[in-house]
């Protein structure tokens, strides 16, 4: 970046004076690290885990004060922190609430005397792209309502199209990231009760969540999709070698929805809870198949990221509105939930926090049948 401002005319932006210099310098230096930190910062508490980094830049702009910059002037080492604080600005403020300038004032006269830069302004259109980026750090990003613009369609981009509260939608999200295709690609949040008009119009006819944008090609439904993911892209293979596991795979999976349809109507009967004993028991011995591993087929794989959403859903419902625990009297669920819960790719796509989830499902049951909770 040192270079245009050397090589080039117009005015310098690095300072002659020697003591300036040598804190631009370090300031330079310091962004890597300074980025590093808060990225890293988004899969564990960003306010707090940030206070230093931001601290940071706060008491390096108080080091000169014959200007609102770094150096005082406006400099490169203005330059260098300019596009990520604004970034991490956003995504502070959209996603966690929280103002990075509070608290302090030096960062909010820098940001509000950049704002007033016209080299600067120019450079802003940034938003959705970013926040996608986001996405991949692990963020959760806003989902897109029916107010905001689509992204940049068919542009080879590979595009999941989710949403935070769909199971389906969360089966593919956990195949995704198991896979390490945080990178390969780009989720896309649709809000689904304020769906943009574009989704159904340009995206998927389907107008359900997910939706996988591919080569040129819009494709849906989750069980196909995860198989699809974990088919034609890079990273562990979520389907075992060995025969009979395979089968019992594709038995497990082919009954998936049969099941879920018997739990569902479970809940419209008086006793839930014995209702559906015979399905966790169907579950619990099917765990006891293969014995070499907590999951449905031992290892981790494609069975565990199709049932893993409806089985979290499960046990929120039967422990917070019907004061049931699942796993009574079976242990191999127990230890399922257990162990699913310390495989990543899975517990970043867990229902955020569990109690909306538990409002949404008291509507759909006072909507689908005459019991009330
Ligand atoms: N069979 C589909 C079901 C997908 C589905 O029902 N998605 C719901 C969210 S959980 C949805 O997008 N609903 C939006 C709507 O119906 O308007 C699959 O497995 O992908």
């Amino acid at each position: 970046m040192k270079q245009p401002d050397a090589n080039f005319e117009g005015p310098s932006l690095f300072p002659s004076d020697p003591i300036k210099k040598e804190f631009a310098e370090e300031l330079i230096k310091y962004v890597d690290t300074f980025t590093k930190d808060v990225f890293g910062s988004f899969k564990g508490d960003p306010i707090t885990q940030t206070r230093a980094s931001f601290d940071y830049v706060e008491n390096a702009l108080g080091k000169f004060d014959d200007g609102p910059f770094f150096l005082g002037e406006f400099s490169l080492a203005d330059i260098s922190y300019i596009p990520f604080i604004e970034r991490f600005q956003i995504v502070f403020s959209e996603v966690f609430k929280y103002d990075i300038t509070f608290g302090r004032p030096k960062l909010a006269a820098w940001i509000e005397n950049l704002n007033n830069k016209d080299a600067y302004k120019q450079t802003v259109p940034i938003k959705d792209e970013e926040l996608y980026s986001m996405a991949a750090a692990g963020v959760r990003i806003p989902p897109l309502t029916s107010t905001s613009e689509p992204p940049p369609l068919f542009d080879g981009t590979t595009r999941l199209y989710t949403s935070y509260t769909s199971p389906y939608a969360q089966r593919v999200w956990i195949v995704m990231n198991y896979k390490g295709l945080q990178d390969h690609i780009e989720l896309v949040p649709i809000d689904l009760r304020d769906m943009p008009a574009w989704y159904k119009e340009k995206v998927y006819p389907g107008n359900k969540v997910p939706s996988l944008e591919h080569n040129g090609k819009v494709l849906g439904e989750s069980l196909d999709l995860i198989k699809y993911v974990d088919a034609n892209f890079e990273g562990p293979s979520l389907v075992p070698s060995d025969p009979a596991r395979r089968e019992l795979g594709e038995q497990l999976i082919s009954l998936i929805d049969p099941l879920m349809k018997d739990f569902y109507a479970s809940f419209k009967r008086e006793d839930p809870m014995q209702q559906a004993g015979a399905s966790f028991d169907y579950l619990e011995n099917a765990l006891g198949k293969f014995d070499d591993g907590p999951f449905f087929l031992g290892q981790f794989s494609l069975v565990d990221a199709a049932y893993a959403p409806f089985v979290e859903r499960l046990q929120i419902t039967f422990s917070e509105v019907y004061k049931n625990d699942i796993t009574a009297g079976r242990p191999k669920l127990a230890t399922y939930i257990e162990e699913l819960n310390k495989v990543d790719a899975y517990k970043q796509t867990k229902v955020e926090p569990p109690q909306e989830f538990v409002e949404v499902f008291k509507k759909w049951l006072l909507a689908h049948s005459s019991k009330s909770i």
